[in-house]
């Protein structure tokens, strides 16, 4: 007798169905002989939007933008070989900032792997060390599992880029596409609840200490914990500081913030991490642009460590209270056993830690002749009224975003952290205004940052995305202008830009409007007539080319001996 066969499929379809179960909204990708049946079925189909980039690092990036700004996972799809390794600095830009992302790239046909074959690249063995997990299909009965698993792996535990490499053969091939309901992985289950006994000994380590800190780190973001961080805040009177990856979580108002803390951290938040004599770490990695020098960091205090990877636990600073598990969750369990915690406990530490904030906060020379990024900054967050969701590439814009934006929310603030990648700022803009479409997407970037992606401007326009791009123009890739400043003795070696396109006419040839700034008035003028228009804009902002981030911590050095002018 036939077997009833209703649920054939190829391959290519069964991703289409995929992405269906999964409810995903948006793909991002770039077309290639590789992909050519998947691409059939995108033309097909229509519940998803797909976003054609003009580079695959810009399609991950955009993934990578919209997972950030959505708290959802990230799709894109790419080709084999050239498309694959173009991928690779997105894919490894969402693994060090642990961003779920679904990566389906297209492989030459089973029997053409290892032979050298046009296009061909070995995905799997290239993308190891920066996926959180990458599958090779050898067999279209595999497909539907590795789908439904790839999803799931992306987004459970501590998030990140999941890899399906898939054959152009089994694209094509014909199979029965039962998508399993459940998920049964023996050797991977993440922990989600705390340890109760070692969740008690926190609180009794709270109870005991006169100088606790909150250290918050992105993991308190991706758990989407800021409400109960908020009230556990609240709550305990405890001061608290964030990493660059967590801005937003404790909201920039909060008399109990002390500010980011690291190597362009604010004084306040450096020395209270010296200072204090309990270091509660919710959800950060303890990584070195925050460290410092690791035998000179929190010496004074115990450290509790709350994370849901287990291996990040003691990875690079040894700690007294270890407890693996989902942050909200064990906020939550805190929450609950803490009692009537003695608020007033803490008095004399916030009393120190408030002349810490008067004695050197975030500050800069204004004026009137040149403009200073910093107020540039400082505008923004005033003119959007904070409706609206920052992007950044890397460099000194990145760190005055970080220190002169007032963020209010988590997810307002999307860049790269982990791997410090010039060229995420479009690209993340792009997929954050399709997540967050009611907010304005606004990547501020370095003059040398944006050429790094610059021809994602044509993607907005296509797509009808309108992100407002503000140049903080020093002529220089400053950062490093800066570096050289102070540890090379001014031997300025290849960091002059000053040759470059008239980035006016330049987003105008793409379709968009820009604007020269130079003075505050025309900056006012140039963003307002940006936000009112709906359209793709570039701002292209000449500011003092002198201008340096401080606080600075030497690489290396101690960070409570920072550079503070
Ligand atoms: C892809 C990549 N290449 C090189 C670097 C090293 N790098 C870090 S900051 C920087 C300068 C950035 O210059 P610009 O974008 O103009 O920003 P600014 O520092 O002037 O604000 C460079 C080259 C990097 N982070 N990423």
């Amino acid at each position: 007798m036939p077997v009833a066969t209703t649920n054939k499929m190829t391959g290519a379809k069964m991703v289409m169905e995929a992405f269906k179960e999964e409810r995903v909204e948006v793909v991002f990708g770039y077309p290639g002989g590789a992909v050519l049946f998947i691409y059939d079925e995108i033309y097909k189909q229509n519940y998803f939007n797909h976003i054609l980039t003009r580079h695959e690092q810009a399609a991950l990036h955009a993934a990578d933008g919209y997972a950030r700004a959505s708290g959802k996972v990230g799709v894109a799809i790419i080709t084999s070989g050239p498309g694959f390794t173009n991928a690779v600095t997105g894919i490894a830009t969402a693994y060090t900032d642990s961003v779920p992302l679904v990566v389906i790239s297209g492989q030459v046909p089973i029997t053409q792997i290892g032979t050298d074959a046009f296009q061909e690249i070995d995905a799997v063995g290239i993308s190891r060390p920066c996926t959180k997990h990458n599958y090779l299909v050898k067999n279209i009965k595999e497909l539907p599992r590795i789908l439904k698993e790839a999803f799931y792996i992306a987004r459970s535990g501590r998030p990140g880029p999941v890899l399906i490499d898939l054959p152009k053969d089994i694209s094509a091939t014909l199979g029965e596409f039962d998508y399993p309901k459940d998920i049964r992985l023996v050797t991977y289950k993440p922990t989600m609840k705390g340890n109760a006994r070692q969740i008690t000994k926190l609180k009794d380590a709270i109870n005991d200490s006169k100088k606790p800190l909150f250290y918050i780190g992105g993991g308190a973001v991706i758990s989407n914990a800021y409400s109960e961080i908020r009230e556990l805040i609240k709550l305990t009177n405890i001061p608290a500081i964030e990493t660059l990856m967590a801005r937003g979580i404790c909201g920039d108002t909060n008399p109990l913030f002390f500010g980011m803390a690291g190597m362009h951290g604010s004084y306040a938040s450096n020395m209270a991490i010296s200072e204090c004599d309990l270091l509660i770490s919710l959800g950060a990695r303890f990584d070195d642009r925050i460290t410092g020098k690791l035998s000179e960091f929190a010496k004074n205090a115990k450290i509790a460590h709350i994370d849901i990877d287990p291996s990040s636990i003691s990875k690079i600073v040894n700690a007294n209270y270890p407890i693996v598990g989902d942050l909200k969750n064990v906020i939550k369990e805190l929450l609950n056993i803490l009692g009537d915690y003695d608020k007033t406990k803490t008095k004399k530490w916030l009393e120190t830690l408030e002349s810490y904030k008067k004695k050197h906060h975030f500050c800069y020379q204004d004026s009137d002749k040149i403009l200073k990024p910093q107020w540039v900054i400082e505008k923004i967050a005033q003119m959007t009224d904070a409706n609206a969701i920052i992007s950044t590439d890397v460099g000194q814009h990145q760190m005055w975003v970080a220190q002169f934006y007032k963020f209010m929310q988590p997810r307002e603030f999307l860049t790269s952290g982990g791997l410090g990648t010039m060229g995420f700022g479009l690209p993340a803009a792009i997929g954050a205004k399709i997540a967050q479409k009611k907010k304005y997407s606004i990547n501020i970037s370095g003059d040398g940052s944006i050429m790094m992606n610059i021809q994602e401007l044509i993607t907005c326009i296509q797509s009808g995305i309108p992100v407002i791009n503000v140049i903080l123009n020093n002529n220089y890739l400053g950062m490093v202008r800066q570096w050289q400043t102070f540890f090379y003795e001014k031997r300025y070696s290849n960091v002059d830009l000053t040759c470059q396109p008239n980035f006016v006419k330049l987003v105008e040839s793409f379709g968009g409007i820009g604007f020269e700034v130079k003075t505050k008035k025309e900056f006012e003028k140039a963003l307002k007539e940006a936000m009112n228009s709906n359209k793709v804009s570039l701002l292209d902002v000449k500011i003092d080319r002198m201008e340096s981030v401080f606080p600075m911590v030497p690489s290396g050095g101690a960070i409570y001996n920072m550079m503070l002018n």
